[in-house]
């Protein structure tokens, strides 16, 4: 009798996990017609295993002695998930990492501020170190000439670095808003649509974002439409692999516009919080840009409203990645920026000048090759890291 009730139980169980199985299936196929909506609340895109052995996503479900009414094979390749660093901790560690690159800046500065004397040859010496840094000619004449009227005011009692801290802090825009527009409404996913020229690092961007909300325990799903290169799609597969993030995914040279739709749609019938576009970076004319990347926000539109855009940068490409950003912007409503590779920068002061020129806020940055090493900005974090 009790062994009856158990074997039922087990069997239950069993079609249970083959049901899940199944809806991952779609997902990874991702061109299947008619998955099985899952509930909202399902964690069985991203949810990454509490033991070692519970069942992955996209895994088969793992057999039992009983499992005849649904056989299925042992779970030899779980990948084992990593889990991604919360936020707390990675905004420590990453602002470390951003004093190391960018101290430099702030410790010239101050060094110019603190002298007895500021005269004109001090004053040209400090524009120049703003200069150098890229923050660009306005906001430059702009900040000497607060400094000036400050120090010249407030005189030997001025703090330097209190001063300057202070400028420096309102240059950024302490009080933008730099939220990631993530949450879709009426039962979509939230679109983020991420793009940028080549080698900005998109794909890893989008890599470390999924990670992100992992942590934060929001459900995610990866579009590639970055199709004209197979190993540009590998690439993305590989992040979403760790933390367990489903990738939807074309044949090569696949048209990148389909592919985003279908990511949208199942993302959508899915449930899943959040589905992220990693897309190609080819800028061989503006037109051809603007059919592409056009195209990709029109046709994800027909599902679900793009919710964020943001416009990948390399941080250490100076004026020539800013040109390339203001044609970015020209082809589509950007509206936030990641500033990748300020690890491998001393020119921080490329935030204030794309903020200026786009008029769009920098909403993340890059500071390492490493999963973890993507945080939202802080302008305080970064100010301070600025002056050492
Ligand atoms: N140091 C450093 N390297 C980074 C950062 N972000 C990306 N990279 C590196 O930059 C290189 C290019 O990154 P991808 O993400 O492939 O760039 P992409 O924009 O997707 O390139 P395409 O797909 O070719 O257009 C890789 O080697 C990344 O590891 C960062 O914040 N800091
Ligand atoms: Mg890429």
């Amino acid at each position: 009798m009790t062994s009856t009730v158990l074997l039922i139980l087990i069997i239950a169980v069993v079609g249970v996990l083959a049901l899940g199985g199944a809806i991952v299936g779609l997902i990874r196929g991702g061109r299947k017609p008619k998955p099985v909506p899952a509930p909202r609340s399902s964690t069985d895109v991203i949810s990454p295993p509490r033991t070692p052995t519970a069942p992955a996503p996209g895994a088969e479900p793992e057999a039992s002695p009983a499992s005849e009414a649904a056989p299925a094979p042992l779970v030899d390749e779980t990948p084992v998930l990593e889990r991604p660093e919360g936020t707390a901790s990675r905004l420590v560690r990453l602002r470390q990492r951003l004093a190391g690159s960018q101290g430099g800046l702030g410790r010239g500065l101050l060094a110019l501020l603190s002298k007895d004397r500021l005269d004109e040859d001090t004053w040209e010496g400090i524009e120049d170190v703003l200069l150098g840094a890229d923050i660009g000619v306005t906001p430059t004449t702009e900040l000497v000439e607060r400094l000036r009227t400050r120090m010249r005011v407030e005189g030997s009692q001025a703090e330097a670095r209190a001063v300057l801290g202070e400028e420096l802090l309102a240059l950024v825009g302490p009080d933008t808003d730099r939220a990631l527009r993530v949450s879709g409404a009426d039962g979509k996913p939230g679109v983020v649509l991420v793009v940028g020229v080549n080698g900005a690092g998109k794909t890893t961007t989008v890599g470390k974002l999924a990670r992100i909300m992992v942590a934060e325990d929001r459900t995610v799903l990866l579009g590639a439409a970055a199709t004209f290169r197979a190993a540009a799609v590998e690439q993305l597969a590989t992040w979403g692999e760790r933390v367990g993030v489903d990738v939807v995914r074309g044949p090569e040279g696949a048209d990148p516009a389909s592919v985003a739709f279908e990511a949208v749609r199942t993302g959508t019938e899915v449930g899943v919080d959040t589905v992220i576009v990693d897309t190609a970076g080819r800028l061989q004319n503006k037109a051809g840009l603007m059919d592409e990347l056009g195209k990709v926000k029109r046709v994800i539109e027909k599902q679900a409203p793009v919710t964020e855009v943001l416009l990948v940068l390399d941080a250490t490409t100076g004026q020539n990645g800013m040109i390339q950003a203001r044609v970015f912007s020209e082809v589509v409503d950007v509206t936030g920026i990641v500033l990748t590779k300020l690890d491998g920068s001393a020119k921080g002061g490329i935030v204030v000048a794309v903020q200026r020129e786009l008029g769009v806020p920098v909403k993340l940055v890059g500071l390492g090759e490493g999963p973890d090493d993507l945080a939202p900005f802080s302008p305080q974090a970064f100010v301070d890291a600025l002056l050492g």
